[in-house]
């Protein structure tokens, strides 16, 4: 005991966790960084080829534990302001119709460990994401047989997972404004199906919510409740961690839409420390995917000189998915020598990657131009 945590009295739980934290000029990656980084995988960027990511190969995030969790007689409950309070198990949304959506996902905090100064978390580059075809049923029409009463304003959704955040014990919980929860159209899913199998444990084993277009942290994964609210949420996941903030003290603005962001499959063949890439001189094709949660990607552009010109790739996008990664592909002729090769996408709504990284304390959103070093050698 170094006596700066009480004086042996009880363990409070805002003891617990350190506070959120910007790392110090010099200060690397540190063992409780790693520890999250062990856990909470990323794609590895190869698997940018497949259309819907491979089981496995999905990024992962959770915040406390997997929880235990029994399909045979997990129970979903939808109340608070509405008509007819439901309880539902797995079989019973089994029975209704079902839908499919094939929804891109990807973790706010992509692109953290690059940012300088470095938010302390998860310390992802820019792998946290995937690509899966999501089977359940609309929470639209969930809501609409519970029937929404007069006053509701948010649906609120619970985890099975429990755990501390700076100091805050808690469900993992986030809400939706109910005209989003409850449009059709904006494709919110309590799904029980990833690629066509039961949910993996880590990706929400038996039900999660899936909400197309905003980042991951909105799709609430063990889903155990859907409560309708007459006020906003202030839950911590809501209104305090998911902020875009530059000062501790500010109230900030919400993380919600995903911003725009192409990667490449990696060219050639790697280093297997440094993990630079490295081909041989002559033609070498390029591919990847793009993506944007405000509108369909419409531009993908390669500059292989250091961002003095730019040439666009080819861009192929399914209409009928909306809500899925578009691929793009081009080509490049590689000469001895080493080289960058920058890729930057642009959505129909005319957002694009910047050449600079956004920053801010939690470290959300930096959807940063992907710089990939590539070696030609003989
Ligand atoms: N219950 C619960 N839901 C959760 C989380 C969590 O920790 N607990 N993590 C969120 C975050 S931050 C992300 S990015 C996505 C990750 O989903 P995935 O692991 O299926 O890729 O789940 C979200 N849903
Ligand atoms: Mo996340």
């Amino acid at each position: 005991m170094d006596g700066t945590a009480g004086t042996g009295g009880t363990p409070r739980v805002g003891e617990v966790s350190a506070p959120g934290r910007v790392a110090g000029p010099d200060e690397g990656i540190g063992t409780a960084e790693l520890a999250l980084a062990a856990r909470n995988h990323g794609l590895p960027l190869e698997a940018l080829r497949y259309d819907t990511t491979p089981p496995g190969l999905h990024y992962v995030l959770v915040h406390y534990d997997i929880p235990a969790a029994d399909a045979g007689d997990w129970r979903l409950t939808v109340g608070g302001l509405v008509r007819r309070p439901l309880g539902l198990g797995v079989a019973e949304l089994r029975a209704r119709p079902a839908v499919t959506h094939r929804v891109t996902l990807e973790c706010a905090g992509n692109g953290r460990a690059r940012l300088s100064p470095r938010p302390v978390s998860q310390p992802w580059l820019v792998e946290a994401v995937g690509t899966a075809d999501w089977t359940g049923v609309p929470l639209a029409a969930l809501l609409a047989e519970a029937g929404p009463a007069d006053g509701a304003v948010e649906a609120v959704f619970t985890g099975a997972d429990h755990g501390v955040e700076r100091g805050t014990e808690q469900d993992y919980r986030r809400s939706l404004p109910l005209p989003h929860a409850a449009d059709p159209d904006r494709g919110v899913l309590v799904a029980y199906a990833m690629n066509g199998a039961p949910l993996p444990p880590q990706h929400g084993h038996p039900l999660r919510l899936v909400v197309p277009g905003w980042y991951g942290m909105a799709s609430v994964k063990w889903l155990r409740d859907v409560t309708l609210t007459a006020t906003p949420f202030t839950g911590f996941q809501q209104a305090v961690a998911y902020r875009y903030r530059q000062g501790p003290d500010e109230p900030g603005a919400p993380v919600d839409v995903i911003a725009p962001r192409a990667l490449m499959i990696p060219p050639g063949f790697p280093d297997f420390m440094s993990r630079t890439r490295v081909v041989h001189p002559g033609p070498v094709p390029l591919a990847g995917r793009a993506w944007s949660g405000h509108a369909p990607v419409t531009r993908v552009e390669l500059s292989t000189d250091g961002e003095r010109s730019w040439t666009d790739a080819e861009v192929t996008a399914d209409p009928e998915r909306p809500w899925a990664w578009a691929g793009w592909r081009t080509s490049w002729t590689a000469a001895p020598g080493a080289h960058l090769l920058t890729v930057r996408a642009t959505d129909a709504a005319g957002h694009t990657q910047p050449l600079t990284a956004p920053w801010n304390r939690g470290g959300f959103g930096n959807n940063l131009v992907q710089r990939v070093e590539v070696l030609c050698v003989t």
